[in-house]
């Protein structure tokens, strides 16, 4: 009896597979951009819809569903297989004819009903139906603005599929490797990927996702944007223009002040980055307790970007000292100091406390703080822009947003970590951004809070998505060799020397392929 059910359903399940072809799907909206390619392929009787006549054509397309149709493509006859599962037939034969490796699908079944990747489903689309192509790496990877997610094995592959218009991303697009597809794009895929094997052209028209809209401009440097203000809850050049600052962070200058050195801020300028942060922890042995080294350090470091036309940012970096007003008068000191030394320079953005944190407030420690602060700056650099933190390790943005600090060129820095921190902190965002609130973040990481964890790449690029859309300025954490993953270079990098992909690590890689992007598609 127990045998029967799965029978049973296997029968249905079989029954609704075999749909006929060339009917209308329930769910396939007519003008949609994929209602001719999918009428098409259905009517050839490459697709089939669910049991209940909808098509699904949002729903992630899942691994055996990908292989299934790109095996109905290719007319691969299913071979036997032990694993119980609709499509293992399929799959096996997929296998064998090397479409794809055992460890990406592995033939216990487990990943076959989860949704496939589309660096996986764009090579066994190419080997399946233009094993022949090939790709151009200086040209196409040119085009792939997240190709350092890529996974070294789906390089060739998804070149070709660029070479030969398969995947048509817009100059400079973001492939989302790791990312799943959607069963409308999985049938833009196959339909162009078809369409090419008979040596026709392939359409133009059916977009391979939906297009954001362009929003940002990358800045340029100081000679080009020169003095910085705030207008609105934007950052703007000189003139007015809209501008977005792209950087790394230093880590601690006590424990790594080898990479705030000339060679590595000129290597980071090299990379496209437009402005340079200067993490002067106050606490764990940094100023507070050396501070003739350490501010020697800060300047040199903010001397070198300036010698490379890069925005600065020197950052008075709490942290394990929570409160900003425990030191708030050595703060007072040394932002007196550095916005007179550096008056007359546009350069620089005066960071006043990294993460308040612990037994803190935003009306009753944070705020009278950076009134403290920004009223000693304002004395000496009459529009330097200003960054200020907020409680919970600058997090608390709405707080800020309710009561926020008198004056100009004030903006309120937010803190993310992309394997931490998600959603909720990006609606918080936009609640402060349509408060009025002018946001920065001058500082994320591509791993979780602690600084190692990851690297969450589709996180991360889920994040920079967000911030780009709403032009807004970042630096990652940070430029160092230590062995986190929220490091950018790997253990023992030179900081004298320029810097080649083998320097980097993952993250490094990652974050550096973000920086110069002229214009977001
Ligand atoms: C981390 C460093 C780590 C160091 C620790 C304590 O990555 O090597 O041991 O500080 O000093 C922050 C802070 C930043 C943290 C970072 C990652 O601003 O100083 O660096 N982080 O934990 N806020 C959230 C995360």
């Amino acid at each position: 009896m127990k045998r029967r059910i799965p029978l049973l359903v296997f029968a249905l399940l079989c029954g609704a597979l075999l749909t006929l072809p060339g009917r209308a799907f329930s769910d396939v909206a007519g003008g949609s951009w994929y209602e001719g390619v999918v009428a098409r392929m259905t009517e050839q009787g490459l697709l089939r819809g669910y049991p209940n006549g909808s098509f699904g054509p949002e729903d992630p397309i899942t691994a055996s569903q990908f292989v299934a149709v790109a095996a109905r493509c290719a007319c691969l006859e299913p071979v036997e297989s032990q694993t119980d599962h609709w499509a293992a037939g399929e799959l096996a034969a997929a296998l064998k004819a090397g479409w794809y490796d055992w460890d990406e699908l592995p033939p216990t079944g487990e990943s076959y009903d989860s949704p496939i990747s589309r660096q996986l489903a764009v090579k066994i689309l190419m080997r399946a139906l233009l094993p022949e192509e090939r790709g151009d790496y200086t040209t196409q990877s040119a085009r792939i603005r997240d190709f350092s997610c890529l996974e070294g094995r789906y390089y060739e592959p998804v070149l070709a599929a660029y070479q030969c218009g398969v995947v048509q991303g817009g100059d400079a697009g973001a492939f989302h490797p790791r990312d799943s597809l959607s069963r409308a794009e999985a049938c833009a895929l196959f339909f162009r990927a078809l369409e090419r094997r008979e040596g026709r052209e392939p359409p133009a028209e059916q977009p391979e996702e939906q297009p954001s809209q362009p929003t940002v401009v990358r800045a340029g440097g100081v000679s080009e944007n020169g003095w910085l203000q705030v207008k609105g809850t934007g950052l703007c050049n000189e003139t007015g223009e809209p501008v977005v600052l792209r950087g790394m962070s230093t880590h601690g200058l006590q424990w790594y002040g080898q990479y705030a050195n000339a060679r590595s801020v000129q290597n980071t300028a090299e990379y496209g980055a437009n402005v340079f942060r200067v993490a002067m922890y106050t606490g764990e042995g940094g100023y507070l307790s050396q501070s003739e080294a350490i501010g020697r350090k800060a300047y040199e470091a903010v001397d070198a970007a300036i010698e490379n036309d890069m925005y600065v940012i020197l950052d008075w970096h709490i942290l394990s000292d929570g409160d900003p007003m425990s030191h708030v008068l050595e703060a007072e000191t040394f932002f007196a100091q550095a916005a007179e030394r550096y008056a007359d320079v546009p350069n620089v953005l005066y960071e006043i406390c990294n993460e308040p944190n612990g037994n803190v407030t935003w009306s009753g420690n944070v705020k009278p703080y950076a009134q403290r602060i920004v009223s000693v700056i304002r004395e000496k650099s009459p529009k330097g822009v200003i960054l200020i933190g907020s409680p919970t390790w600058s997090q608390d943005i709405h707080l800020a947003a309710a009561d926020p600090v008198e004056g100009e060129n004030l903006m309120y820095t937010l803190h993310f970590y992309a394997g931490t921190h998600g959603k909720d902190l990006r609606d918080r965002m936009d609640r402060a951004l349509s408060d009025g609130l002018p946001l920065f973040v001058s500082e994320w990481g591509t791993s979780r809070a602690d600084g190692s964890g990851g690297v969450f790449f589709e996180e991360s690029e889920r994040w920079l998505e967000f911030l780009d859309q709403r032009g807004i300025s970042w630096c990652n954490w940070s430029l160092c060799d230590k062995n986190e993953t929220s490091a950018a270079l790997k253990p023992g990098t030179s900081p004298e020397r320029g810097w080649t992909e083998e320097d980097l690590t993952e993250s490094g890689r990652f974050v550096f392929s973000q920086m110069s992007i002229e214009a977001i598609p």
